[in-house]
């Protein structure tokens, strides 16, 4: 008997298992009710009296001896699974990374969002454009200095072609088509020949509106402005405008909101005035709707025109335009939660 059991205890001690199934069944062979050392405890029965201290000894260290191996090959098998399946469901979960918006999206959508609300429709078009579009068609005089090659680009082999200054050319090409009533937003990518600094670039993106309907007036162009200024700023936003200058308008004016920042009372970002600069607008030039085929008499118009970087410069504190072009993650995920 005890001869048996030191056998078996030789056996246990090099017990090797491939995969968790031989290691169960190293179980049964060994630990179940039918398994040989369960045999042994029953054989144990027959055992002399004056050898039971002794065998009985023997026979529980083999048992622990099988019952340890055999749990320690188990328990081997089932991290190698969690290893290579990769699941181990008391691990915490692997975020994978999102994108999100860019900045300069989210605000041209905020804006054409206002406009539609009020019945405005939205147009795109062709940033590579003609004279016509972007400059004869608005009533720019042949000598205008936009027209010139240090203001735009033009096409080395069409000396016709151009880069869009503006996306009044869109206008044009909708008065072209359509009849009025025109009531839409233009949004879309410029292109200035500028040097590029913290204020300025070559590329930039612009918002650009017109209404044109029987009897629309400087009224209609103020309280239009005055809702978007409160719907995009806030709705204690004031509005001011200025007297300024545009070829496609008369009159024009250039539009300034009370500053959200400090509420009016004056501040780093308005420079200490209270008031910060955001569109240009005015009533559409006659002679721009005689030029595209519209009766003058019969129709006027307001037109307006914003500029995107400007305004997500001013709502997010941006203070150089080019982190806008530059695509830095770091830059770009700050905006993420924004929509
Ligand atoms: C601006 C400012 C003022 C404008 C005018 C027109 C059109 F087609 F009706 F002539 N489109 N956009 C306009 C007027 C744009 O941007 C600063």
């Amino acid at each position: 008997m005890l001869e048996k059991i030191q056998n078996l205890i030789d056996e246990v001690k090099a017990l090797h298992a491939k995969n968790a199934e031989e290691a169960e069944s190293l179980r049964i062979k060994y630990l179940s009710k039918k398994g040989s050392i369960s045999a042994l405890f029953d054989d144990f029965k027959q055992v002399q009296p004056e050898l039971k201290r002794e065998v009985g000894k023997k026979l529980n260290e083999l048992k622990t001896l099988a019952t340890d191996r055999i749990n320690e090959l188990k328990e081997s098998f089932a991290q190698q699974q969690n290893a290579s399946t990769g699941v181990d469901l008391s691990l915490p979960g692997t975020s994978y990374v999102c994108g999100g918006r860019h900045p300069l999206s989210i605000v041209k959508n905020d804006i054409i969002e206002i406009f539609s609300r009020l019945g405005f429709t939205v147009a795109e078009g062709p940033e590579v454009e003609d004279d016509w579009h972007v400059f004869t068609a608005l009533n720019f005089p042949l000598e205008h200095p936009a027209r010139d090659m240090q203001d735009t680009f033009f096409i080395n082999t069409n000396p016709d072609l151009l880069l869009r200054t503006h996306t009044s050319s869109v206008q044009v090409r909708m008065m072209e088509k359509q009849r009025p009533p025109i009531r839409a937003v233009f949004p879309g990518r410029v292109f200035r020949n500028e040097a590029i600094s913290a204020r300025a670039h070559c590329i930039f993106h612009q918002v650009e509106g017109l209404y044109i309907a029987k009897n629309v007036s400087f009224a209609d162009l103020k309280q239009t402005l005055s809702y978007f200024a409160k719907e995009m700023f806030g709705a204690d936003t004031q509005i001011r405008l200025r007297p300024s200058y545009f070829p496609f308008t008369e009159p024009s004016a250039e539009m300034d909101v009370s500053c959200s920042l400090c509420g009016g009372k004056g501040c780093g970002v308005c420079k200490g005035t209270g008031w910060l600069e955001i569109l240009g607008c005015g009533m559409v030039d006659p002679a721009v709707l005689e030029a595209n085929g519209i009766d003058s008499k019969e129709y006027s118009g307001f037109a307006f025109g914003m500029g995107v970087e400007r305004i997500a410069m001013l709502r997010y504190q941006v203070k150089d335009i080019r982190l806008f072009f530059e695509n830095d993650v770091r830059f770009l995920q700050q905006f993420k939660s924004a929509y």
